[in-house]
């Protein structure tokens, strides 16, 4: 009875979505690459602080106050990350994401050796840094107080090695490389503007092509839709961004439900995409696939059985066809996938369990996806640049995903988790995801 409720109201959202109509053309991004320096601090990015000369990076042994800072192997834990932020012109305090103490030096010294520890930001000068760029893309740490800098204090490769502080010198031990990464723990407002997903016609528009590969795996041609930015050309390299339909869809889901194409474009507009193109598939990897014509046949076993073998036709065919016929970066650090629905669970799939070898960047919205497919895999904090997932807290998967997003907590695997109060299993949702999704990806 209860299933059949449940089944029911799938079926209606399916439709619904099938019915909802709404054309126009695409748009694009701009940014080239990100660029690696604190005075770019935006809100949802931290660095981790290399040493130049053991690739190793600063975090403090404990979150207690007073913990001396060491080098360790990078992991992805959120202790290895630090946000810099502005306190006067010039100096940065150096905040860890975690426990949010800054940097500071053990006791107040003008003195070499002294070991720097975390503590409460207090306003003391022990605290304040500079961060000058001495060697493309490497810099020096300078405490304000005591004019000098951070090193590394033997240049051995143990993970245990203390930070202290240093007069300057050339040696490498006193130099560091600060990589970008998302701050999980940033407050943000994912609230999207008005009308960001409406038509402008007062910016410039990408094109969204129809695109066909021949697949091995359906042993079928196969149509996939590609938006690309008003800059795109051959004379660059992009990222690419692959967007995935629920389970009653087809490539042409997204477009016709959730205006992908004006929200890319205002994006893009408004400078907060990197240069991307996105692929819009069919992810039912069958000869016929077509949307399903009836209520049964969407939840049929053959339906769900070709989103479930849709890595196939992804890993083999359609990647190497897009890589082959648009000017686009081959490594998984330039991939993105996110997904609705039937391909949320797919994004998740293919990004967290077997083929994370292909995306960095992973999202899922409102997805269908047991909390039970998690595996212990911390690992996948220093691999995935971003998980980002998302359901309205009156979708009928709410509570299965709230129970994912807990399964990931509770085996430490870091995530973005935006319940939207009030949002159904509709284009609410999509719209919100993409949006957010979209001007996250590859910035870091
Ligand atoms: C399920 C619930 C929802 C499921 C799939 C869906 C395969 C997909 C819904 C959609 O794509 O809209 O249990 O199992």
């Amino acid at each position: 009875m209860v299933k059949k409720f449940f089944r029911l109201i799938l079926i209606l959202t399916v439709f619904s979505l099938l019915i909802s109509h709404n054309f126009i053309l695409a748009t694009a991004n701009t940014k080239t690459s990100p660029k690696v320096l604190p005075a770019q601090n935006n809100i949802l990015t931290a660095y981790v602080i290399y040493s130049f000369n053991t690739n190793k990076c600063l975090q403090p042994t404990s979150s207690k106050e007073g913990a001396p800072v060491i080098q360790s192997d990078y992991i992805g834990n959120n202790n290895q990350k630090w946000r810099f932020i502005s306190v006067e012109k010039g100096c940065y305090k150096i905040q860890n994401i975690l426990n949010e103490m800054v940097l500071d030096v053990y006791k107040k010294s003008k003195n070499d050796d002294i070991e720097i520890c975390i503590r409460k930001f207090n306003g003391s000068d022990t605290q304040k840094w500079t961060i000058e760029e001495v060697k493309e893309n490497y810099f020096i740490i300078k405490n304000k107080y005591s004019g000098l800098v951070l090193e590394i204090s033997s240049s051995d490769n143990k993970n245990t090695s203390l930070c202290i502080q240093k007069k300057q010198s050339s040696s490498k031990n006193q130099l560091f490389k600060l990589q970008p990464v998302v701050d999980y723990n940033a407050k943000v407002n994912w609230n999207p503007p008005n009308e960001f997903d409406s038509y402008k016609t007062s910016i410039k528009h990408g094109t969204i092509k129809e695109f066909t590969y021949y697949s091995g795996y359906t042993k079928t041609t196969r149509k996939a839709l590609v938006w690309l930015p008003p800059n795109y050309t051959s004379n660059m390299k992009f990222n690419t961004m692959y967007v995935l339909h629920g389970i009653g869809g087809d490539e042409r889901e997204w477009l016709e439900s959730s205006n992908p194409e004006n929200i890319l474009d205002n994006l893009y507009a408004s400078g907060q995409l990197m240069n991307m193109i996105v692929i819009f598939p069919n992810c039912r990897a069958r000869a016929d696939d077509s949307r399903p014509k009836t209520y049964e046949s969407v939840f049929s076993e053959d339906n769900i059985n070709a989103f479930y073998n849709f890595h196939h036709d992804l890993i083999n065919y359609l990647i190497p066809a897009i890589e082959k016929n648009f000017s686009v970066y081959k490594e998984r650090e330039h991939r993105a996938i996110i997904g609705f629905s039937m391909g949320g669970g797919q994004a998740l799939t293919i990004g967290l369990d077997y083929f994370s070898n292909y995306f960095a960047y992973v999202g899922a919205i409102a997805p269908a996806y047991s909390p039970k497919l998690v595996k212990d895999i911390s690992y996948y904090n220093s691999k995935l640049k971003l998980l980002y997932i998302t359901c309205g807290t009156n979708d009928f998967l709410y509570s299965r995903v709230e129970a994912l997003h807990q399964e990931l907590l509770s085996k430490g695997i870091n995530h973005f988790w935006v319940s939207v109060e009030g949002a159904a299993h509709d284009s609410s949702i999509t719209k919100f995801g993409l949006y957010n999704f979209s001007r996250l990806v590859f910035k870091y």
